[in-house]
């Protein structure tokens, strides 16, 4: 019997996923398309007769405005909203701000793909000097310094999201709370990764799509209950709205780094 639920929404778009940067700590906006995925994320809570007690979020403002649009269209933005670092994107060191399709023509499909969604093989640290180094944000002034990344693999993420999981979210599960989680893809995977006792190789196939609510009904102990309509590799969470699209969309986010392979013979780009 279901003691608790717990939405997850990646933020809408931002302006980097439509430029198709890595984007980690970067306080980067949503982009036009997003801030209408945020709104219909909160018009399926509505639809679906879901009322929130409490809400969840980063300290970055993709997130934040889909966590009050959502809440908004749901007709709840009284709801309490708790916002954390630690659900922050991951850190993508040195990558944050590069092009995704020029990264992999610079270091190869292979090497893209493992500092992108390898458990525990992180990109190389961001610069101290960058202009992204979150290191100097008034936000992130009351860390200790050692708790501010300089990268991280999804191993590195879990280590920093977990704490506050265990410390604040889970406890309002287990008083049978229904909870809204407006994060990130890499916040998120890595609590489905706990959450669905997802494997270090097959977390790598899991695809998050932007600003589509994804369901779990959990027991006492926080289990899920299952689901028929889960989409592999997850097996118990239920997205709600139009499948086709959702797996249309996890498959678009997998592609941002799919680069047309060169033609053989090394001829260039020119086409005549
Ligand atoms: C993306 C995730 O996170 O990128 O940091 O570039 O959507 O929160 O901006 P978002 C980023 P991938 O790991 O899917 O490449």
């Amino acid at each position: 019997k279901p003691h608790a639920t717990l939405i997850f929404s990646r933020h809408g778009e931002s302006q980097w996923n439509v430029d198709n940067r890595f984007t980690g700590w970067v306080d980067v906006d949503l982009s036009a398309k997003g801030l209408g995925e945020a709104k219909a994320a909160g018009g399926l809570l509505k639809t679906e007769g879901i009322k929130v007690d409490m809400a969840f979020t980063s300290y970055l403002k993709r997130a934040i405005k889909t966590c009050d649009l959502a809440l908004e269209a749901a007709d709840q933005l009284y709801v309490p909203v708790t916002k954390s670092w630690r659900l922050n994107e991951r850190m993508y060191g040195a990558l944050t701000g590069l092009d995704k399709k020029e990264t992999v023509k610079k270091h190869g499909a292979d090497q893209v793909q493992i500092w992108r969604r390898s458990f525990d093989i992180p990109p190389p640290n961001i610069d101290e000097s960058s202009e992204f180094n979150p290191a100097k944000e008034r936000k992130y002034a009351s860390l200790n310094k050692a708790d501010i990344p300089k990268t991280e693999c999804l191993k590195d993420t879990i280590a920093r999201v977990m704490p506050f999981w265990e410390e604040t979210i889970a406890p309002a599960l287990k008083s049978g709370k229904t909870v809204f989680v407006a994060a990130h893809g890499n916040s998120i995977r890595a609590i489905l990764k706990f959450l669905e006792g997802i494997s270090d190789d097959a977390i790598t196939g899991l695809e998050i799509p932007t600003g589509r609510p994804l369901m779990y009904k959990l027991d006492k102990d926080l289990k899920p209950l299952s689901c028929d309509e889960a989409i592999a590799p997850l097996k118990f969470g239920k997205y709600l709205g139009n499948l086709d699209e959702i797996k249309a969309a996890a498959e678009a986010v997998k592609n941002q780094t799919k680069v047309a392979a060169a033609p053989a013979g090394g001829g260039g780009s020119d086409s005549k």
